[in-house]
């Protein structure tokens, strides 16, 4: 099977292909920090987790966060959190995972304890509703140049996103338009080649984020499934790898946190270097 079309094209000429603030940042970093690398911090405790991007900062070009895990939540965390992002160049992503419909998913994102769409760069959201989720969430996030990510995969074993449902997924997002929507959150490229409209030269371009990462293991006991840097961006075409456990539950204390992160980088980047000299052959 030939690679992926958007597979073959450097980060840095992929930007042209975007309107989304979000999406042209992400893109930026990813070249200029030559990553890409988010880390996940499911940790629980604001304190620990900020540690953790101190630690990591340098190495990434996101963080993903679950801020309804911290004990302690408060707007304290997203104020040194979108500080260090500033500082450290990344960008910041609530894997918040809405799922409602657009009424209360806009509430959901822009109010509450926890104000999303005031401090997260980027969020996602389940396609099972319909499009009137995107609609919800983009009436709050897009003036604020803010991205989207449809759920069209999951990592876990046994997950009902699949066949039809992650195509319709798919399908969904394109009629949106990419001024919010910029991608998935996905295990393949499930923006098919062949369904890619093509604008003035320009083929529609979105950016692909695999969780699921890991160097170590192949799973946990609750049936998250890993896969190798290479195995996503080579193989499968991820042009984001997300990590969590792999990284900040390295044993061995503040360096080796991150030194595995650098571990990460160097592993995702070689991968990604190794599919653009698909494109030359
Ligand atoms: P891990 O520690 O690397 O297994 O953490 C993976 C993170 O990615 C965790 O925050 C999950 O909530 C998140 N995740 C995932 O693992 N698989 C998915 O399909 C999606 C999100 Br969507």
């Amino acid at each position: 099977m030939s690679p992926h079309p958007t597979t073959l094209i450097p980060y840095a000429e992929r930007i042209k292909a975007h309107t989304n603030p979000t999406a042209i940042k992400i893109l930026q970093i990813m070249d200029r920090k030559k990553t890409n690398l988010a880390v996940s911090v499911d940790v629980s405790t604001a304190a620990e987790a900020l540690e953790v991007v101190r630690r990591v900062g340098a190495s990434v070009c996101m963080v993903k966060t679950h801020v309804d895990i911290f004990e302690d939540f408060t707007p304290a965390f997203t104020e040194e959190l979108v500080r260090l992002s500033k500082k450290l160049d990344f960008v910041i992503f609530e894997d918040r995972k809405f799922a409602d419909i657009g009424n209360t998913v806009s509430l959901q994102y822009s109010s509450g304890v926890h104000k999303i769409a005031s401090w997260s760069d980027l969020t996602n959201a389940h396609s099972v509703p319909g499009p009137g989720i995107i609609a919800g969430l983009s009436k709050i996030g897009q003036p604020l140049g803010r991205g989207l990510l449809l759920l069209a995969e999951m990592s876990s074993k046994g997950s009902l996103a699949v066949g039809g449902y992650t195509e319709e997924t798919f399908k969904m997002a394109q009629e949106a338009g990419r001024e919010f929507v910029i991608g998935f959150i996905a295990q393949n490229r499930v923006d098919k080649a062949e369904l890619l409209k093509e604008k003035e030269g320009e083929r529609e371009d979105y950016l692909i984020m695999s969780p699921g990462v890991g160097l170590a293991a192949k799973g946990d006991s609750l049936g998250q499934q890993y896969r190798t840097p290479r195995e996503c961006v080579v193989d499968s075409g991820a042009d984001v790898i997300i990590v969590g456990r792999g990284i900040y539950g390295v044993s061995g204390g503040e360096a080796a946190v991150r030194d595995e992160a650098e571990r990460y980088r160097k592993a995702g980047w070689e991968a990604y270097e190794e599919r653009l000299k698909l494109a030359k052959q």
